[in-house]
Parts: C-alpha cells; structure tokens; sequence
C-alpha cells in the first residue's frame, strides 16, 4: 500500500473525476509503484522529466549545439520491434477478432497480464499521462489515460499526442469516455510480453516491452486497433493511412489519403516535394500514420490526424528521400537505436552521409568504418512533434479535419500491378484494398516472393474480424453522398533484369496530380477490365528522368489472370465473413479478364 501513502503525503491529484480516481488507485494497487506522478504536459514538467532519464541513463544528451532539446535512447537489444504474436484482441468470441488476428479471452487475459503486473513497477514511478488522440478541441477526438513505468514512454507521449492538462479539461469531472492504457516494461522479457486489446472494455494492457508501438498505446492500440473497433460501431473509418494536402498554382487545394504498408514510403509521400517542373505546386503534410475519416454535413468524407508527432524509421531518411523529415528532426527530437558519431551528432544507413571512421552503434559498442555489421538498427527511430516539419498544413489542428478527394491504396510489387489504376466505383475500390499487398523479392536471383495481402494496410492493426471490416467499408458507400475516387498505386513495379520502371519519391508527384485531376473530373483515362489507367499524355512527364512509364504503367492480362487466381485463397482465409461481394467482383474481373484475353 505504498502508493496510497505517497499518494496522500505527494501533490494534490489534478482531477478530481471518480471514475479516473478509482481506475488509477486499482492499477496502482496491483503495480505498486514506489509514487504516482501526474502529467500535465508542461514545458517545466518536460525539462523535469529529461533530467530525470537522464539521471537514470534511459536518455543519453546528444550535443545541444547541433540538436537541441534532442537526446538518444536504446532500447534492450530484445525489443527492437512490435510483436505481432503476442498482440491480441481480446474480445468474449474468437470469432469477433477473426481469423487475421490473435485472440485471447478477456477473463483469461487480465487474469494472465495482471499477474506480470502483480508488483511490477515496485521501486519505479508509475507515470499518469492524460492525452488526447486529434485536435484538442474537435468533437472527433477521442482521450485516453496511459499508466506507464517509463520515463522514455511517458516523454514519446508528450510528442505524439496532445498530453497533460488538456486531456483532464476535456474529460470533465465526470467524464467516463476515456481508453484505460496500462503499460510496464516490467523485466522486459520476451517470454512475458502481451500486447492485448479490450475493444468491449475501451482498454489495452501491455507489459514486457518498451518499444514505440507496443508501448505508445495512444498510436496503434488506441488509434487503430480499438478506434477501428469504435468506428464500424459509430459509422466512420480509423484507418492506416497518410493525409496531405496538395495546392495547385492557382492555389485550390485537395486533399488525399493513402493506406500503404509500413516501409513502403507513407512518410516520404506525406511530406513529398515536387519535382522542379511543377513550379508552384506545393504538397503539405496533415498526418504521416492515421486518419480518422467521418462523413461531413456537405456528404464528402473528412479526415483528421489524431496524432501530434511523427514516429518514423530512420534508415533511408535523407536529404534526397525525404528533406522535411530531415529538418523535422533536429530539434526536441528523440532518437531510439540510431548509431552516434563521437561528437554527439546522429547517423544511420540510408543516410547519404559517409560514416565517419568511428560511431558508436545502436547498442553502444564501437563502430568502424566497413564493419559488416548496422551501425543503426534498421528500424531505429525518430519522434518528433508535427510543428517542426516546415510543410505542415495549417489545417493539421483544424477540429473539423480536410475533405478528402481521393483514396489511395499500395503495396510493393515487383510485377502485375501497375503504377496506377483508378476503380470503376466504391466497391471496386474496396476490392482492390482489400486485396493489395506486398511481395519479398530474392533479389539475387529476382525470383519473386510470395504475395502477403495486407487489406487497406490494416492487417496487424485492425481491432476486430476482418470480413466484417470490409463489409463496414462497403456499407460506408451508403453514409457518403459524395464518395472519395479510389486509386491503386504501386511505386515499386521492376523490369526482367531488376531494375525500377518508376523513380518514385518526387516524381511521385505526376502520379498524384493524375489522381486529383481525375477527382475533379479533368484527365483522360483508359478503360481496361481491370479500372481506368492513364493513356500516353496523360501524366505531365516533362523533364523525368530514369522511368521506363509504358513499362511502368501497362496491364499485363496474363499476369492478371494469375493474380485474380490467387486471390481467392487469400479471400477463402478470411472465411465465412467476407463480404459477398467481394468475391462477386473478383469472378467479374477474372472474367472480363478472360474474354479480353480470348478477343486479343
Ligand atoms: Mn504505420
């Protein structure tokens, strides 16, 4: 009962909400931390907070010359990454989390983490972070109350999200609609690491890592996983997906959403410059990771960004991928398992900065030049706050979010799929995100890898069955007077001999000027059997260079064929919940694909 001591002897709590006050002294009770500390997402508190981890060496300065208010962690060489084995819905039924998701009974759940929490946080402070997931002030936003051991974890969250006071506020002195987070790094081992989901009870309990996503509950667990779960019940879409904002020369401005799988670039196309032929187009960034879309009073759908921060991967960033990421990040930014240089500065591979002869790497040890080994750890990290990117919108705060013109889905594909194509209608377009997904190529024998389906990017992060899930967006079409067009992209298309048909990052930009003209009903397209494609003219290709675009852009009737085939193995997996008409429209495609190849 040490907790209720320092509770009575420590600061005044900062709510005095029954439900919340009741809530923390249980979990309280079961973790036993040494002190309850309350965040209230101050700029003293933040400083307060730094010079504690850096007191107990869980943040190490970088140089304050170079990087203000920026500092390094490593994280146990353990836990590097999100764990999806050990990521659960925990729903009464297997069958509302589906077969694409790992399931545990709820009693079974608490019963099994709450015994890894039983104790857990003796010896360390348990941290009260009050947040906000969307604008502060936007009738969208949803908040939620992380517990948490980790200092890293609590000061990540004051990036990510809207932390602290403002979350109290809006929950009010009686407020019971807030998601319960419980996190312990505990002895961090692997063997007792869970991630699990509590969609009926808005709660996630955590333990054993201290990782981003496994640990930020307010990114994948509340934003995605459970808010997906919220949002198939409230009529609206929580999805994996980039919002950015493009604005013409004559200053009308569109804005798209974009659902492509971790590392295949949501970062880089949301904050994408154009390349110098679009001379006075410029492309804004809302959101890098999620959207929440609802339908708008004028019946188009509008989306916000719930979060307040990037959490990107660092290898591969640079000046020449991405250099609004690169000036995001050099100050108040926390860096996660990157490789140091002697002189307190930052390096990773993807860089397109030489290392220097000596770094210090991911783990700590010395590094030399030509060392076979990482000297970052590929998915070594970034947090950085949104204010920094230089091509934030000014409507990334905006309470009422931005009308989105388009839908975009993408994978990584070394074949078939070209590098666009737009769907005859919303069902259509459902369709091909339901079936997108990307490939492992062996690249030294170019052999090609097996598909993995990753519907609308959402495969580890949907909260709930996901045939049910693609019904709910099917019967979005119903909610949405004025239906976003849908588009597949695919940046990642090769030739014979290995090489990219399309130079991709900036040049991007062709893609996406198609795709909102085509919007607002200004380009000329192909039919095909298979969704409108852009004919020789249609793209403004001046001045490209390295893009082979009849290769990159042709339909391949014989490679569909296959892909149609395959597909209905991965819809057979999803089981009896799939949505008939899905199905439906892969038989229509494959036939239409059959008598064009019969005519031909
Ligand atoms: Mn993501």
């Amino acid at each position: 009962m040490r907790a209720h001591a320092h509770l009575e002897e420590g600061h005044p709590r900062p709510t005095s909400n029954p439900h919340l006050l009741a809530w923390v002294d249980e979990m309280a009770k079961m973790c036993k931390p040494d002190q309850v500390y309350w965040c209230d997402g101050s700029t003293e508190e933040k400083q307060r907070l730094i010079a504690e981890a850096l007191a107990s060496r869980a943040l190490i300065p970088l140089d304050q010359k170079k990087l203000p208010g920026c500092y390094f962690h490593h994280s146990n060489p353990n836990d590097v990454a999100r764990v999806e084995h050990v990521t659960m819905i925990c729903t009464p039924r297997q069958e509302e989390a589906g077969p694409t998701n790992n399931w545990m009974e709820p009693k079974q759940a608490y019963q099994k983490l709450g015994a890894l929490y039983d104790g857990a946080m003796k010896g360390r402070t348990m941290y009260v972070v009050p947040y906000v997931m969307g604008p502060a002030r936007s009738p969208f936003s949803k908040i939620g109350i992380e517990l948490t051991d980790s200092v890293y974890v609590a000061l990540n969250m004051g990036i990510m999200t809207r932390m602290g006071k403002v979350a109290l506020d809006r929950l009010g002195r009686d407020g019971t609609d807030f998601n319960k987070g419980l996190h312990s790094v505990a002895d961090c081992n692997p063997e007792k690491r869970f991630i699990c989901h509590f969609p009926q009870d808005n709660a996630v309990w955590s333990v054993g890592s201290g990782y981003g996503g496994n640990a930020l509950l307010g990114k994948k667990c509340l934003a995605l996983r459970i808010a997906s779960y919220v949002a198939r019940h409230e009529g609206w879409l929580a999805e994996h997906m980039l919002i950015l904002e493009a604005e013409s020369p004559t200053g009308e401005l569109q804005y798209v959403a974009a659902a492509f799988p971790s590392a295949c670039g949501k970062t880089n196309f949301a904050m994408m410059v154009p390349p110098g032929e679009f001379a006075g187009w410029k492309i804004r960034t809302i959101g890098d990771d999620i959207a929440w879309m609802r339908v708008g009073e004028d019946g188009r759908l509008w989306a916000v960004n719930p979060e307040y921060g990037y959490f990107g991967v660092a290898p591969g960033t640079s000046r020449k991928t991405n250099p609004n990421a690169m000036d995001s990040i050099r100050k108040d930014t926390l860096y996660t398992n990157v490789a140091r240089t002697k002189d307190g500065d930052v390096w990773w591979e993807g860089m397109d900065v030489e290392p220097p002869e000596e770094l210090v790497d991911w783990k700590g040890q010395p590094w030399k030049k030509g060392s076979k080994e990482k000297a970052a750890h590929p998915n070594s990290r970034f947090t950085a706050p949104m204010q920094n990117n230089p091509a934030l919108s000014r409507f990334a705060d905006d309470p009422k979010g931005v009308p989105i013109s388009a839908i975009i889905f993408g994978g990584r594909r070394s074949t078939t799929v070209p590098l666009v194509v737009q769907s005859f209608n919303w069902t259509h377009g459902v369709y091909m995100g339901a079936t997108m997904g990307s490939e492992t190529t062996a690249a030294a024998t170019g052999a090609v890898g097996v598909v993995r389906r990753d519907p609308m990017a959402m495969l580890p992060f949907c909260g709930y069955d996901m045939g049910t899930y693609l019904a709910h967006w099917l019967t979005m079409q119903g909610r949405i007077p004025n239906p976003p067009k849908v588009f597949l992209v695919n940046w990642f298309r090769k030739s014979q001999d290995g090489k990219f048909l399309w130079p991709g990052y900036g040049d991007n930009m062709r893609v996406l000027k198609w795709m909102l003209d085509r919007s607002a009903g200004r380009a000329g397209a192909l039919e095909t059997p298979l969704g409108f494609t852009p004919r020789e003219g249609d793209l403004d290709l001046q001045g490209i260079k390295d893009a082979d675009v009849a290769a990159a852009t042709r339909i391949d009737l014989k490679e569909w064929e296959g892909e149609l085939v395959d597909q209905a193995e991965w819809f057979r997996k999803l089981g009896k919940t799939l949505p008939p008409a899905l199905e439906h429209q892969r038989q229509l495609l494959l036939e239409s694909v059959r008598a064009s190849l019969a005519a031909s």
